[in-house]
């Protein structure tokens, strides 16, 4: 059985047909690295609610944002095999803190609260979107963002303003699909190709779209080998 399959049945999820719908190389050596990486401690070791309280800057950064709901306490979870490290909730407004898990010692992912999100009281929805946006063009270790985009919905307006804030700030980020359980095949495909035409002019984006799911592991061993890649390159 090739690598790939072996990580993604490991975690309970990719079969044949979604394995054959990401693009990386079943011999890529980073999707093993990938593995071993997450396979190890992952731990909350700090909270954040303003740019005053951050943790000291040790580590290389990895931040996921998006919209509130979108998926991005799960995505922590799926990637660390965890199921309750990030805390999650059918309500939107779940995180609402700069969460910051120590991952073997030699990453720090950021969960962060969710933006767009109407229904909390305006001062907290507005402290949360600039405490979002400060972080992300202010922090000098932070390496990479993967902004979640809901494989339903596609890109919005709302997102389009924190890809603005990337793009000038010149931090590199890669769109993430997430819920890609719930489409179609040829839906999750249509909304692929839409999403990297869209993204085409930006500046800091990666061209490649990565489609998820935290339900069934689906892009999981994908996105923990891009990690271990950046890796890599940063500790070289
Ligand atoms: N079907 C499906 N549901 C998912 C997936 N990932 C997350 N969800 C659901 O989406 C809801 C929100 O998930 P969270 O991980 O809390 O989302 P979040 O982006 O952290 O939300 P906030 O912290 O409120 O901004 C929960 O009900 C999850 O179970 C997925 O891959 N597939
Ligand atoms: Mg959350």
């Amino acid at each position: 059985m090739p690598a790939t399959l072996q990580a993604g049945l490991e975690d309970g999820s990719v079969g044949a047909d979604n394995a054959a719908m990401t693009d990386a190389s079943p011999d890529d050596p980073f999707l093993e690295s990938g593995r071993k990486l997450f396979a190890g401690a992952a731990d909350f070791f700090w909270a954040a609610d303003s740019l005053k309280n951050l943790p000291p800057m040790q580590k290389v950064e990895i931040a996921f944002a998006g919209r509130s709901n979108v998926g991005k306490s799960s995505l922590i979870n799926g990637l660390t095999g965890r199921n309750a490290l990030a805390r999650t909730s059918h309500t939107p407004g779940r995180t609402q803190q700069l969460n910051f898990f120590d991952i073997g010692g030699r990453l720090a992912l950021i969960d962060m609260p969710g933006y767009g999100y109407a229904a909390v009281a305006k001062e907290k929805v507005q402290a949360w979107t600039q405490l979002i946006h400060d972080y992300l063009r202010g922090r000098a270790n932070l390496a990479r963002v993967y902004v979640l985009i809901d494989a339903r919905h596609g890109i919005k307006p709302v997102d389009e303003g924190v890809l603005d804030t990337l793009d000038k700030a010149a931090v590199s980020y890669q769109v993430v699909l997430t819920k890609a359980d719930e489409v179609k095949d040829s839906e999750l495909q249509r909304r692929i190709a839409d999403t990297a035409a869209q993204i085409s002019k930006r500046a800091a984006a990666f061209p490649e779209i990565r489609p998820t799911s935290s339900r069934t592991g689906f892009g999981m061993p994908e996105l923990r080998a891009d990690i271990a890649r950046l890796l890599s390159e940063r500790e070289r």
